[in-house]
C-alpha cells in the first residue's frame, strides 16, 4: 500500500498526500449525494446554527453537540445575518456531519466498507482498535467560505494518549485561491498545548494541556515558522492523511468555486477516550475500522 519512502515521508512531516486514492465514481458519488443532502434538508426547523471556530466563539450549542450521529447542517458565518440567510441553502452550508461514514450508505462504503482504507490504516501502524468517530463534508463556499485557522486535530479529538488521524478527500479542485490546506511539516513534534471540551455549564471551550509557559513557547515557534507552510493543492480523489499532532489551516474561499472536501478522523479505541470530549458516542458507539 505505502512505498518506504511514502511512510517516511508521513512520519517526518505529519502528513502524506496519496493522488487518486479514491476512484472517480466514488468521488462523484460522494459529491453528488452531498449536493443533493443540502437541497433536501428543512430548512424551517433548522436553529442556523453557523460554523465558528474561534477560540472564543467556537460553535457549542445543541444541535452541533448532539451531531456525532446524524446528519447536520453548519453554516457559513457570514451567510446569517440578523437571524436570515443571506444567500440560498445550498450556497450557505459550510459542512455537513457529523455521522456520515455510518448514515449515509456512499459515505460508509468509502470509509468503512473499504479495503485499501482498511489496509492504510493498518500500515500506519493502527492495529488494535482502529474507531472512525466523525465525519464531515466541507463545502467552503464561494466568496464567503470560512477560514479554519492553525490547529492541530487532537485538540477537538483529544485521546489519552493521543492517538487522532484525519483522512481529508478532495472531491473538487482545491487550489490556491478556494481554499487548500496548508500543512506546517514537522510540527506533529510538538506538544498538544490545550484540548476542546464541553464545558460543565454547557457550551464549549478550551482547556489547557500544559503550563502557559510552554504553551506561549509553542505558539511562538508555530507563529515563527509561519512561512514554512506548504499549501497542498489537489484534485479530486487525492486524499491527505494527516496525523492528529500536525499543524494545518485552510484560508477563505473568495473565489467563485465551491471546494468540496470529505473528511473523517479516527482514533485509537484503547487509548482514553472520556466525557470531556465534545464528541459523545450518544445512541450510536464508534464504528470500528477493521472488521
Ligand atoms: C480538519 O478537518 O481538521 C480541517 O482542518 C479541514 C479544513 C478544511 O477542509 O478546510
Amino acid at each position: 500500500m505505502l512505498s518506504l519512502d511514502e511512510k517516511a515521508k508521513f512520519y517526518r512531516d505529519g502528513y502524506l498526500v496519496l493522488r487518486s486514492f479514491i476512484p472517480p465514481d466514488q468521488v462523484a458519488a460522494l459529491l453528488s449525494r452531498s449536493k443533493q443532502l443540502l437541497h433536501e434538508f428543512n430548512i424551517d426547523d433548522h436553529p442556523l446554527t453557523r460554523f465558528t471556530t474561534g477560540d472564543h466563539d467556537h460553535v457549542g450549542d445543541d444541535y452541533f453537540l448532539s451531531s456525532g450521529d446524524k446528519i447536520r447542517y453548519f453554516f457559513e458565518e457570514d451567510a446569517v445575518v440578523d437571524g436570515k440567510l443571506t444567500r440560498p441553502k445550498e450556497l450557505a452550508v459550510n459542512k455537513i456531519g457529523h455521522g456520515l461514514h455510518e448514515l449515509e450508505p456512499a459515505f460508509r462504503k468509502v470509509t468503512l466498507e473499504n479495503e485499501r482504507m482498511r489496509d492504510l490504516v493498518r500500515e500506519l501502524g493502527f492495529h488494535r482498535n482502529p474507531l472512525a468517530l466523525q465525519s464531515m463534508v466541507i463545502t467552503k463556499q464561494p466568496q464567503i467560505g470560512g477560514e479554519v485557522g492553525e490547529h492541530n486535530d487532537s485538540t477537538f479529538l483529544y485521546t489519552d494518549p493521543p492517538s487522532a488521524l484525519g483522512f481529508w478527500i478532495a472531491l473538487e479542485r482545491c487550489t490556491a485561491t478556494n481554499g487548500a490546506l496548508s500543512f506546517l511539516p514537522g510540527s506533529q513534534s510538538t506538544p498538544i498545548t490545550k484540548r476542546f471540551v464541553r464545558l460543565p455549564g454547557g457550551g464549549t471551550g478550551f482547556v489547557p494541556l500544559v503550563s502557559p509557559e510552554v504553551a506561549d513557547r509553542v505558539a511562538a515557534e508555530s507563529k515563527a515558522s509561519k512561512d514554512s507552510y506548504i499549501l497542498e493543492t489537489c484534485e479530486p480523489g487525492d486524499m491527505v492523511v494527516i496525523h492528529g499532532s500536525v499543524l494545518h489551516k485552510s484560508e477563505r474561499n473568495l473565489s467563485d468555486k465551491t471546494r468540496y472536501a470529505y473528511t473523517f478522523h479516527m482514533i485509537e479505541g484503547e487509548a482514553k477516550y472520556d466525557k470531556k470530549n465534545w464528541l459523545q458516542p450518544n445512541n450510536m458507539p464508534f464504528s470500528r475500522i477493521l472488521v
